[in-house]
């Protein structure tokens, strides 16, 4: 439809419409004749390419909030250009997204303080309730009402600020006349650098956004399976002995454990790809030793390459023109851990150099089971403005930095993650850890939080940060177990243990003035607190891999905010102090000392929910009180889900048994399991892997029960193609736990079970 003043296109025959308003600019996005999302305005948008000759004629011509912009704009950025948009969500007042802040779930209001910043920068110890800008970005701001999820992309890798205001304000909300008004969030948006690249994702459900943003920016890459086990890292283990020793002392604890780490000190002078020649003298032999447990190694590798002609991997850096420079067109020196290093371009061709430097002869001492870490990667820069790399640093191209700060992690990591599956001939899945990203970086591997403090306070936020992660997609995120910075009491460390064994990314470390931390250090009842939740994250493998699998395909988070399985409840969009772990748990790890009972939220009237540890069953909709011990970790498994497990005990996840759980009091459940070699890439190339999907129909073991006491056997296995089996069980009257012991029915096959 045309008028004098505006163009109108639908589409979904006719549910959606867009329409263009020509004077003053304005979008429109409407569902069913209504407002979902206005571009412009407030009138907001810009494009300065050369900020300063433009000013005062905009000034002239515009309004006055026009002018407040472009004054803020003026001091934000020194450079010469900046971009800007405004958008109001109709409806919507809990936004989401844009990290890496360490902040709340739900984005805040920005009228009473700075706006949030994306700007990737190395923060020691970073300050809570920060809208500063953390080591990596991803502009997606993600709103939630209860009858939609939508998104907002802002494609852009400079420097940005985001200003958000909620309408009514809670104020506001307080005069009757305004409470029947419409809320709305009025979101702006002003980068220093490059276009307006803006997408809006219209869900409407929370699983069509995250598709509808994996589309846009990839998914999540499926890690081996060993990179979801625990790692132990600290900066640093002294040499090839310590290693061995705190590797044995696992076993000896009986506790699970898959990677060791190494950091910066395990090089030879702070040459990535080469090794301290008196402490790691024998790199192959170490590596062959954890090998034989199939436990792997995972060394650091920063972008700063040591100045030092007598090194040959410096040299074909220099002559093959791999370093950024600086304005003046001479190489730019930034200092970092090497001294005087010089970090990298990161342009396609040296990414191709750079990804060459990890092949097995090249770089000397290494295996296939040695996996990578990029640190320092914002980049940090000691010697740079915000301990970073001046703007007007030049890339290939003659691209300045400040075009593209944001991306400059997310190529190492990109480059890095290129390197291992080259090393492997295309065969195998690699892991990189990267403390920078940007969006996108899902698609290369896991990220982590940084250097969080061993305090109460930064536990607890690890929660909301790794939520906020998960859903702009790098859903394979965790934070420093116990904190890196300073020592934490004991009963910190094993709330920490309890909480980040509930993450995706689980890797205890410690900086290198800390004590010494390793799980056993700590006394029995700390040793035996840890055991207990390393082996319970070991046992919920086969789950925690089911869930990468959906992250992998359907673009699903396995840590998800409550309102992702509960839309439509209102009680849930401001929680991130408990999450769903994929859709059938609920997990609420305990954050502060010295308590007795915590209060759990349960959500979803009608929704029973069963705590892991009794099998006792609560009612949903209702907020319970939990007595607690140093030893509990509040999980609590949905009724109708079938939960897959590991049993037995297993050093490594090598060694894992999958098992199956299901918990209904309705009588249906349901549940998947995927499940393959665990590190090639088998699976997406010969389809080599097993997807089943178990599911309880007709309530038949609730009714089965009542069956059980007076029949001998009553429980059958049934498959295709041979005799029917009777089969033993145990059958727990307490708790009505019925144990059937399948024998050598395997997962592959189809089967049934016929309880009574
Ligand atoms: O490489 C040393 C550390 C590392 O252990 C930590 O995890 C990184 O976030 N690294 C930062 C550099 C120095 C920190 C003071």
């Amino acid at each position: 439809k045309q008028t004098k003043d505006s163009v109108t296109l639908s589409w979904s025959s006719g549910r959606y419409q867009l329409r263009v308003w020509r004077s003053p600019f304005r979008l429109e996005i409407l569902c069913e004749q209504e407002l979902v999302v206005t571009f412009n305005s407030k009138g907001l948008q810009e494009i300065y390419h050369t900020l300063m000759e433009h000013k005062t004629s905009v000034i002239e011509e515009q309004s006055e909030l026009l002018y407040i912009i472009l004054r803020n704009t003026c001091c934000a950025f020194p450079g010469p250009s900046s971009v800007g948009a405004d958008l109001c969500l109709h409806g919507f007042r809990h936004v989401y997204g844009l990290p890496e802040h360490s902040d709340n779930l739900q984005l805040r209001d920005t009228r009473d303080g700075e706006p949030y910043r994306l700007y990737n920068l190395d923060v020691f110890a970073y300050q809570l309730y920060s809208r500063l800008g953390l080591y990596g970005s991803v502009p997606l701001m993600v709103a939630h009402k209860p009858d939609r999820t939508l998104g907002v992309f802002w494609l852009n890798a400079s420097e940005t600020f985001i200003n958000i205001q909620y309408s009514p304000t809670d104020h506001q909300v307080t005069f009757d006349s305004v409470l029947r008004a419409e809320p709305q969030t009025d979101v702006h948006w002003l980068s220093e650098s490059g276009v307006i690249d803006c997408m809006v994702l219209l869900g409407p459900s929370p699983q069509q956004h995250f598709t509808q943003y994996a589309q846009l920016t990839g998914y999540q890459a499926l890690p081996p399976l060993f990179a979801l086990g625990y790692h132990q890292c600290r900066w640093n283990y002294i040499d090839e002995a310590d290693v061995k020793s705190v590797d044995s002392g696992f076993d000896r604890h009986k506790i699970p454990y898959d990677v060791i780490w190494l950091d910066i000190e395990h090089t030879d002078g702070k040459r990535y790809f080469t090794w301290d020649p008196v402490h790691f003298s024998e790199p192959t032999r170490l590596q062959q030793h954890l090998e034989k447990k199939k436990r792997k190694l995972v060394i650091i590798s920063d972008p700063h390459i040591k100045v030092d002609p007598h090194w040959s991997l410096y040299c074909e850096a220099r002559d093959g023109e791999h370093f950024v420079k600086d304005r003046e067109g001479q190489i730019f020196k930034g200092s970092c851990w090497p001294g005087n290093g010089k970090p990298l371009l990161f342009n396609v061709t040296t990414r191709a150099w750079y990804s060459r430097c990890f092949s097995l002869d090249k770089y000397k001492g290494s295996t296939p089971s040695l996996f990578v870490w990029n640190d320092m990667n914002e980049p940090s820069v000691f010697s740079g403005p915000e301990l970073t790399m001046p703007k007007d640093a030049v890339h290939c191209g003659g691209w300045e930095h400040r075009d593209l700060h944001n991306l400059y992690g997310f190529y190492q990591h990109m480059a890095t993650v290129e390197g291992l599956i080259t090393r492997s001939g295309g065969l195998e899945r690699p892991f990189v850890l990267s403390r920078s990203f940007f969006a996108g970086s899902q698609r290369l591997g896991a990220v982590w939080t940084g250097d969080n403090v061993a305090n109460w306070e930064h536990l607890k936020i690890s929660i909301p940060m790794v939520l906020s992660l998960s859903l702009a997609g790098i859903v394979f995120c965790g934070a420093d177990v116990g904190g890196f910075i300073q020592d934490p009491e004991p009963e910190l460390l094993v709330r920490w243990y309890q909480a980040a064994a509930l993450q995706p990314f689980f890797r205890g470390h410690s900086a290198n003035v800390t004590n010494r931390r390793e799980p056993w250090l700590f006394g029995d009842e700390v040793t035996a607190a840890i055991r207990t939740v390393i082996q319970q994250r070991y046992s919920l493998l086969p789950y925690w891999y089911t869930l990468f699998h959906q992250a992998h395909t359907s673009a699903l988070p396995p840590l998800r905010p409550l309102w992702v399985e509960f839309p439509e409840e209102e009680s849930t969009f401001s929680v991130d102090s408990q999450y769903m772990l994929g859709g059938a748990l609920l997990a609420c790890p305990v954050t502060e000392p010295g308590i007795q009972e915590v209060k759990i939220f349960l959500p979803g009237s009608g929704e029973i929910w069963y705590d892991i540890r009794s099998v006792q069953s609560y009612e949903g909709g209702r907020t319970l009180s939990l007595p607690v011990a140093l030893d509990t970790v509040p999980v609590f498994q949905r009724g109708g889900s079938v939960v897959c497990r590991s049993v037995g005990s297993c050093s490594c996840t090598a060694e894992l048994h999958p098992d199956c759980n299901l918990l209904s009091l309705q009588g249906i459940a349901d549940g998947e399991l995927y499940l393959d070699d665990g590190h090639s890439f088998r699976y997406r190339d010969e389809k080599a892997f097993c997807l089943r999907r178990f599911s309880m129909l007709s309530g038949r073991l609730y009714k089965g029960m009542q069956y059980l006491k007076g029949k001998a056997s009553p429980v059958f296995l049934l498959s295709p193609g041979t005799k029917d089996i009777s089969a033993a069980f145990q059958y727990m009257e307490t708790c009505c736990k019925l144990t059937v012991n399948t024998g050598n029915l395997r997962v592959a096959m189809d089967w049934e079970i016929q309880i009574g």
